[in-house]
């Protein structure tokens, strides 16, 4: 099966919003509707025919029917949240392969451009595009048109190459777990937090909230309406008091409540202010004395807007404190998506959640292929469409050979 046949498959539904459970069976009398009624028009964006679900005798859904629905649920997000960015890397791609037809040294200067305009950094731009002209002669490919899916396979390659899986949260079943979240202003460490929070209450965590930004007028009182919107309880003391000391007391008051994650919100600091940088690290420390292991996640919040500004800023956080992980936030407000590449290639660290939107689930767990999709769904879904075309009327063509003899 082709790279783009198991993209779309996995992540595409006839839907943009996700799906719920309950309307399951209705999503899939109305897709299979839809497919009816667009039989005879253009089928450019011809929705999937999502199957049945099977519910067993508790009236509970299989693992299957679970699976393809978070999957596509997942898709979904990623098409809304890298709409902008989605529209102009396929509006640009589409531009290269209409200008050069041709497979040339060109072309992938070309290329080679309009990927580190789109903020994927330098270093990753070049190598990745030194694998698709091997790629390209490996294969013969003379057409530019024919290497659409190359490119898309290539930039999943080329973020997992060092994989180790390190997509996944270092979070342990038993005991304390403590999350740390540091960035500069305004990148949305806050914001994230309510996200999070609210993530793992619904895997059933017990979850609390360290108001540690003690600087910024009205900081605790944002994370406490967080804390109220999601019904969490939130640790604070009063404006002005050491961070280092409201950290020790949450995870004293975490440990006596039995709370499975306590994750700690942090002033935002410049990365050139050394004073500033010196606290967290005391924070940091303070936080492993009281829990061995303790911080389970040092995450940095980068706003995907600043582009390249947000490596620097990684790189400076990065020297003072053991990032563990990345949050990509405001996903959705660029059209130069690419900084998810640069990231994960020039600093080694992976991105672990990409923030697509505003509102509570729209925190999402990084991972490349619904990243991919997201980037190029448009053009996945027109590319397999076409190429089933053709197909089927070959197997037609075959099928009446075969009859004949
Ligand atoms: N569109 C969009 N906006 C976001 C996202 N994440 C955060 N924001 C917005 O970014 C702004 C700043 O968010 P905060 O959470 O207050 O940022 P912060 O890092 O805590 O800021 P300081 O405490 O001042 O350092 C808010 O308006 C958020 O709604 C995202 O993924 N997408
Ligand atoms: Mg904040």
């Amino acid at each position: 099966m082709s790279f783009f046949k198991r993209l779309k498959d996995k992540f595409s539904s006839n839907s943009e919003e996700p799906k719920q459970q309950e309307d399951l069976e209705q999503l899939s009398e109305d897709s299979q509707k839809e497919i009816d009624e667009s039989q005879d028009e253009q089928p450019v964006k011809k929705p999937k025919k999502l199957k049945e679900a099977d519910f067993d005798d508790d009236g509970l859904i299989s693992i299957e029917d679970f699976e393809e629905i978070e999957a596509q649920q997942l898709g979904a997000k990623f098409r809304a949240g890298l709409e902008k960015s989605r529209e102009n890397f396929q509006a640009q791609l589409n531009n290269l392969i209409a200008r050069y037809r041709k497979v040339d040294e060109e072309f992938f200067e070309a290329l080679e451009e309009m990927l580190i305009t789109a903020d994927v950094g330098f270093n990753t731009v070049m190598q990745l595009v030194e694998e698709l002209r091997e790629e390209a002669q490996r294969r013969n490919i003379s057409e530019t048109e024919d290497l659409r899916e190359v490119i898309v396979e290539k930039i999943v390659e080329i973020y997992h190459q060092d994989d180790d899986n390190s997509e996944v949260m270092n979070i342990e079943n038993e005991g304390l777990n403590v999350i740390l979240m540091v960035g500069v202003n305004g990148v949305g460490k806050t914001t994230t937090i309510g996200k999070l929070a609210h993530r793992y209450q619904a895997e059933g965590k017990k979850v609390m909230l360290a108001a540690g930004d003690t600087f910024r007028a009205g900081a605790i009182q944002q994370l406490k309406v967080w804390g109220e919107r999601v019904g969490v309880e939130v640790m604070s003391q009063s404006e002005g008091s050491d961070p280092a000391a409201v950290m020790y007391d949450a995870i004293n008051a975490a440990k006596s409540k039995d709370v499975d994650i306590l994750i700690c919100d942090t002033a935002g600091r410049l990365q050139n202010k050394s004073n500033l940088m010196n606290e967290l690290e005391k924070v940091k420390r303070v936080i492993g004395r009281a829990v061995p292991e303790a911080p389970h996640e040092v995450l940095l919040c980068l706003d995907a807007t600043t582009g390249q500004n947000a490596l620097s800023q990684a790189k400076s956080f990065k020297e003072v404190t053991n990032v563990t992980g990345i949050v990509l936030t405001k996903l959705d407000g660029t059209a130069k998506g690419g900084i998810v590449l640069a990231i994960r290639n020039e600093l080694h660290i992976p991105v672990k959640y990409v923030g697509l939107g505003e509102k509570l689930d729209d925190l999402q767990p990084f991972n490349p292929e619904s990243y991919v999709y997201g980037l190029f769904a448009d053009m996945i879904e027109q590319n397999v469409d076409e190429n089933e075309a053709p197909n089927k009327n070959a197997e037609e063509i075959d099928g009446h050979s075969d009859e004949s003899k």
